[in-house]
């Protein structure tokens, strides 16, 4: 068996949040645990689909995916959770809202410039232009995780060794 827990993604968009939470789920299925992904795609396009961007509305994405997270756990469920979640305060506030060692929080760390770079959906440059505003990263905020549980470099690492590295805290912890 293994033991309920949240992996909490938190980075700028383009970090690799998404990748690293598709990779870190094959592995645990390879393991026989039973996971769920939450990110933009089930959040963002249905549940949260009243929200947009603004401080406010994060806030409530990041509120609900969190309540969500909770009934993930306590159907004994490994989650992956992938959101840019910008504020400490909303993140602090899921931690609080889960046990002890039911939050486990990712920080995937990726220079701005190297996430502008890279662009997969072409949003920064869109920043840049001003088609989008209070974009993260370029006009909008983006507040480090002061104590994270993990912090996966990912212009640094490959993302086999950051789910390797993620894996291992996993392991050591107990959860797995
Ligand atoms: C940041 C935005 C914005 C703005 C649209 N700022 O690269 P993506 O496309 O797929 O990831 C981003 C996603 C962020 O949604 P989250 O739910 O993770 O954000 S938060 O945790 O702050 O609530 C990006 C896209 O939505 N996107 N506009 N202004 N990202």
């Amino acid at each position: 068996g293994h033991k309920s827990c949240v992996v909490w993604f938190t980075g700028l968009s383009g970090s690799g949040k998404s990748t690293l939470s598709v990779s870190l789920e094959q592995t645990l299925h390879h393991l026989n645990v039973r996971t769920y992904r939450l990110d933009g795609d089930n959040m963002r396009q249905r549940l949260n689909q009243d929200l947009g961007f603004s401080k406010r509305d994060r806030e409530e994405n990041i509120r609900r995916v969190g309540e969500v997270s909770k009934l993930f756990i306590d159907a004994g469920i490994i989650t992956l959770a992938a959101f840019i979640s910008p504020y400490k305060k909303d993140r602090d506030r899921i931690r609080s809202l889960l046990n002890e060692g039911e939050f486990i929080e990712v920080y995937v760390k990726c220079d701005v410039k190297e996430c502008e770079k890279r662009d997969p959906k072409g949003l920064y440059q869109k920043a840049r232009n001003g088609e989008i505003s209070g974009f993260t990263g370029i006009d909008d905020p983006y507040e480090e995780p002061e104590n994270p549980e993990i912090v996966v470099k990912t212009d640094q690492m490959t993302v086999e060794q950051c789910t390797e590295k993620i894996l291992k805290y996993l392991k050591e912890k107990g959860y797995l």
